[in-house]
């Protein structure tokens, strides 16, 4: 009896083990799921660029890749994007390369003052420049897109009409345009934008240093009733995936990932430059902001400043070991291209 019952048992976990060898494996549960994550706030352009791109993704893939967007710092706030992509706490993410001044030396070049005209100009620049030089900075990532923002302006709670206006006030800038504050004799402080409302708020800054779509998406309008217009510098962005995320994904998903690298970084800065021109309509509409021309003559006492910046970035980076001088001339010839 106990024999017989034996016997069952081990036939039973022959046939299961016989079966389930045998069966094909179970279908892939779903689509492949890609956590996204940004810093900003949802209404402005990094989080703009974001959904255009998971749109895109979603329906380029027929429904094979689905993409959850995580807007506002909610998975990974502003310093800790490079890493936490590295890490893999998501599988995604969007930064601004100028919130780590010493980590993206090469891409961050396009924030001296070049004079690069808009975002589009901008954002395929950097492009083709991350395209040429590959930094090492990027080595353990995908990078998906690469833009910039339109040309920084001065958006103040005072009204800033020469040089001598700026002495010691307290402005908010990150990056590259950390010196060029500095050359025009501003009291510089640094934080990434979304601390900025808080900062104007409080009193901490008496302004902000950056594109002008802010005044819109931010509702800086409704505190900075002054704009000075100095066209310099742009920003520099990367999107950035996960390398072994990447790895794992299949070979036609990635063709549609790739295929969307330059196209999305055009997008984002077209739309970028349409929307600071929306945004300047509106504030000066809405808020009743004065926008500042600085006169010919005063201009260039603004410009003479910025002249040491480049040149002793070069020297800087030379010292480093970077080809500096083919840097600077690539990216001029770059934006040259795009303009
Ligand atoms: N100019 C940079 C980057 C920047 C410009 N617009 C936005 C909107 C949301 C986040 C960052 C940015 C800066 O001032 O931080």
């Amino acid at each position: 009896m106990r024999r017989k019952f034996v016997i069952m048992l081990a036939g039973i976990f022959l046939a299961s083990l016989f079966s389930f060898t045998l069966l094909p494996a179970p279908a892939a549960a779903g689509p492949i799921k890609l956590k996204y994550a940004n810093f900003p706030p949802a209404p402005t352009f990094p989080c703009v660029q974001m959904e255009r791109w998971k749109k895109e993704v979603e329906k380029r893939t027929n429904g094979k890749v689905s993409i959850d967007t995580f807007p506002g710092g909610t998975l990974l706030k502003a310093k800790g994007m490079m890493d936490g992509v590295i890490a893999g706490t998501a599988d995604i993410g969007c930064l601004c390369m100028a919130y780590q001044p010493g980590r993206f030396l090469i891409t961050n070049a396009i924030a001296l003052p070049l004079g690069i005209p808009n975002a589009k100009a901008g954002s395929l620049a950097l492009w083709d420049l991350y395209d040429k030089y590959r930094p090492k900075a990027f080595a353990k990532v995908k990078v998906l897109a690469m833009f910039t923002t339109a040309p920084s302006n001065l958006m103040m709670k005072i009204p800033i009409r020469k040089l001598e206006d700026l002495k010691g006030v307290p402005i908010r800038a990150s990056g590259g345009a950390a010196q060029i504050l500095k050359a025009w004799g501003a009291n510089r402080v640094g934080m990434p934008m979304p601390q900025t409302p808080e900062a104007l708020q409080k009193g901490v800054v008496k302004g902000l240093f950056s594109s002008l779509e802010v005044m819109k998406d931010f509702k800086f309008a409704e505190m900075c009733k002054y704009v000075t217009m100095t066209q310099t510098p742009v920003y520099p962005f990367a999107v950035v995936m996960n390398m072994d995320k990447w790895n794992s994904l299949p070979k036609d998903v990635q063709k549609v990932m790739d295929d969307l690298r330059v196209e999305q970084s055009r997008w984002t800065g077209v739309y970028m430059d349409n929307h600071v021109i929306e945004s300047i309509e509106w504030s000066k509409k809405n808020q009743n902001v004065e926008v500042i021309e600085l006169s010919k003559k005063e201009k260039a006492r603004w410009d003479k400043l910025l002249e040491p910046i480049t040149a002793k970035w070069i020297k800087d980076m030379k010292a480093k070991g970077l080809p500096a001088e083919q840097i600077v001339a690539d990216i001029k010839a770059f934006a040259k291209k795009h303009r």
